[in-house]
């Protein structure tokens, strides 16, 4: 029994691997952002509820997935690109509808909401298919994703996104909006930098190894979904507080 090499009973995780720690840390702080939102989304006016709601899903559905992402890693020393399209396909979506409802009041149509997750879906698609399916033409697939990208950084930075939050008379949502505005244009940008660094034929393959890239994808999803939960948790606070003196 005493013979039996350790990975047959458990995976155990080696006190150097640091990118393992992240995978731990990642889902750990997922499910932690998670209940923050779910329970912080009783304290803030009926119109932000479903806000909250969703910053809390777009975080849990991530802790769910860093669950298995983090067992493979332990067992396999690998973290496969399925998982992370598959939770991407939902969550940034789900990044769009807090665009779309936190701009609504200012009259926000349908169109925009649908618009975005079009943008978002053409850019996860055409992803998936150089990092997997078509991995010969990445560099064609990933040209075809930016489009994608850049339809999302228009919308928020140039389109109506913006001119709908630069006509808001509320100065705590401008600076939300521009705060997400950041996330989309900054955060995000750390994903095509990824995708660049694929060992086949990625631009970057000299420079970054796919297996730091697993811990820049890890920080940075922490960051991304976190800190957009956190920008819309603050927005809805700050204002159901607001309006909770005015009435007094
Ligand atoms: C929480 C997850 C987020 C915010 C994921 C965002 C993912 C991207 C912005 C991915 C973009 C890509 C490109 C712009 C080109 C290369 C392929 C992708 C899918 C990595």
């Amino acid at each position: 029994m005493n013979s039996l090499p350790n990975l047959l009973l458990f995976a155990s995780l080696s006190p150097n691997d640091y990118v393992g720690f992240t995978f731990f840390t990642g889902y750990m702080s997922m499910l932690a952002a998670s209940i923050f939102f779910f329970f912080e989304r009783q304290r803030v006016d009926g119109k932000w509820k479903t806000s909250m709601l969703i910053a809390g899903l777009i975080t849990f559905i991530a802790a769910v997935h860093y669950f298995y992402m983090r067992d493979v890693w332990l067992t396999t020393g690998q973290s496969p690109t399925q998982f992370r399209y598959i939770d991407w396909v939902l969550t940034v979506p789900l990044m769009c509808v807090e665009f779309y409802l936190i701009l609504r009041a200012f009259g926000a149509k349908v169109g925009l909401l649908w618009r975005m997750i079009a943008y978002s879906l053409w850019m996860l698609v055409a992803g998936y298919l150089g990092e997997t399916v078509y991995r010969d033409n990445s560099v064609l697939w990933g040209f075809i994703s930016t489009i994608g990208y850049a339809g999302i950084l228009y919308e928020v930075w140039l389109g109506s996104a913006r001119k709908l939050a630069n006509n808001s008379d509320d100065p705590k949502l401008k600076a939300a909006f521009s705060a997400l505005a950041w996330f989309v244009l900054v955060g995000w940008a750390i994903y095509p930098i990824g995708y660049m660094a694929i060992e086949t034929d990625g631009w970057l393959r000299n420079v970054i190894s796919v297996r730091n890239m697993d811990l820049v994808y890890n920080i940075g999803d922490a960051v991304n979904k976190i800190g957009f939960g956190l920008v819309i948790y603050s927005l809805a606070i700050g204002s159901s507080r607001q309006e909770a003196q005015a009435a007094a």
